[in-house]
């Protein structure tokens, strides 16, 4: 097993099967799973598979990752008839932002009308 910093998240864990996830898609780059604590009618988690902490920690040849998880996460919602409602990606960043599993990921959410957003 490697020492990355993705085999320490549990994120890590489902990228190579070692746990159980709802998976909806997947490539050479990312992963997609439905979140196991679902804030929205539709909730799905697209994870890169390198592993990067945080946005903070995300370096200029990494960037076209972020890129790659927001075009999943549209072609999904193409996919499953979701665009035209409409939905909502989000990304957490360490504390304030409410991240929780340091390993970055994309929220998509849809499937009802969201609320704002705030504190
Ligand atoms: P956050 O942006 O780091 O807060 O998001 C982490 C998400 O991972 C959160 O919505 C959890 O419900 C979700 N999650 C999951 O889907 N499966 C798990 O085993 C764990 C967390 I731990």
């Amino acid at each position: 097993m490697s020492d990355n910093a993705t085999d320490d998240t549990i994120f890590g864990k489902i990228i190579r099967r070692e746990i159980p996830a709802d998976i909806v898609y997947e490539d050479d780059d990312l992963i997609a799973f439905r979140d196991i604590s679902p804030q929205a009618p539709v909730h799905v988690l697209f994870v890169p598979k390198t592993p990067i902490a945080t946005l903070d920690a995300l370096s200029p040849d990494q960037a076209s990752l972020v890129g790659r998880l927001v075009h999943a996460a549209a072609a999904y919602a193409r996919r499953e008839g979701l665009a035209e409602d409409g939905y909502r990606v989000v990304m957490n960043c360490n504390g304030h932002g409410g991240q929780t599993v340091f390993q970055i990921h994309l929220h998509l959410l849809a499937g009802a009308q969201l609320g704002r957003f705030g504190t």
